[in-house]
């Protein structure tokens, strides 16, 4: 019985502690300096695999010898975690000659939206888009790009945390030269229920007065 539920109790729980206390650590999971352009072909997003905790990206976007660098990839989150977070990191430059914002989108599935698609239709196919900058450096865009279906030209719009899923993300700027992006996505595991910590710390009680040769178990 206490062997069925160490993994049906305990372990989300401990789960659940581990992630409540452990201090978070920053960790790259993509760099273009080192593992290349992200994708440019919004129909072959890049693979980009994350974790529970911090999912550091850093990439260039802009144009480059007059050509658009468009970034796409996806991203898979399993059962059990959520996207709570996206940090704008401190390497992000914006658009240095005009506005210092940039686009960046995220919506459902592994591809990404044609990018010549109509502006109306374009958006409705997102689940949120948001223009970001160094001004959002240490701030979380999550909840921003949630609350594009807000925006003159309306995104699908979502609460956060975005939960398990497959999820496609879009980074472009279309300044003349190329600027630098960092983003953190940050994964947490799903709460515990309330139910669940109760009845995790009613055995775990139980079973201390089992051993200190109290309350016996029938
Ligand atoms: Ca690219
Ligand atoms: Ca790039």
């Amino acid at each position: 019985m206490y062997k069925a539920l160490r993994y049906t109790v305990f372990a989300p729980v401990a789960l659940s502690l581990s992630a409540f206390f452990s201090p978070c650590f920053a960790s790259v999971v993509y760099d273009e300096s080192i593992n290349g352009d992200l994708s440019t072909d919004f129909s072959n997003p890049s693979s980009v695999l994350i974790q529970a905790g911090s999912n550091q990206i850093l990439g260039t976007t802009g144009r480059a010898d007059g050509v658009v660098d468009r970034d796409y990839f996806t991203i898979t989150i399993p059962q059990g975690l959520r996207l709570t977070r996206i940090e704008v990191l401190p390497n992000t430059t914006g658009d240095n000659i005009d506005t210092p914002i940039s686009f960046i989108s995220v919506q459902t599935g592994a591809t990404g939206t044609n990018p010549s698609t109509a502006q109306a239709p374009l958006a409705a196919s997102l689940l949120g888009y948001y223009l970001f900058g160094p001004a959002d450096i240490g701030q979380d865009i999550l909840d921003n790009l949630g609350q594009s279906n807000q925006l003159f030209l309306p995104a699908q719009g979502f609460t956060t945390p975005l939960g398990a899923g497959i999820y496609t993300f879009w980074v472009q700027e279309t300044a003349v030269n190329l600027i630098n992006y960092g983003i953190d996505l940050q994964v947490q595991p799903v709460p515990v229920p309330a139910a669940v910590w109760l009845f995790g710390s009613g055995l775990i009680g139980l079973f201390r007065s089992k051993k200190s040769g109290g309350l016996q178990v029938a």
